[in-house]
């Protein structure tokens, strides 16, 4: 099983941020800005691609939990991200959205 799925699946205590049937989000504990959340799938897949042609449904409550964690800690202006495959940076390979906010962010991403 892999890491996340054991985070979902509860077998890591993990404070969640948002919880559903479908979907988890908590904390990346490598964070990247002052608000670093993973909003995950709890089923495995591999990354967003694979997601999206699997579960639309799930992948659109992805993008709304975001909306509303953004909201919940008031983040005027955010980004979120899906890193999909080793050369775009993804190292986990189980689907997550990043959440990054809490400071201004340049463009293009490095
Ligand atoms: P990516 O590089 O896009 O695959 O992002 C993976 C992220 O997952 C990275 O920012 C660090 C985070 N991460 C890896 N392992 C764990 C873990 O066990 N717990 C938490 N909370 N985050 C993790």
């Amino acid at each position: 099983m892999c890491i996340f799925c054991k985070i979902a699946a509860g077998e890591i205590p993990t404070n969640f941020l948002y919880e559903s049937a479908r979907v988890v989000a908590f904390k990346d504990l490598d964070p990247q800005a002052p608000a670093h959340i993973l909003i995950i799938p709890r089923q495995h897949f591999e990354n967003a691609a694979e997601l999206a042609a699997a579960d639309s449904a799930t992948l659109s409550e992805l993008f709304g939990a975001a909306r509303e964690l953004a909201a919940t800690l008031g983040l005027d202006g955010y980004r979120i991200t899906f890193n999909t495959g080793a050369s775009a940076g993804q190292s986990v390979f189980h689907a997550h959205l990043h959440l990054l906010g809490g400071r201004p962010f340049a463009w293009p991403p490095g």
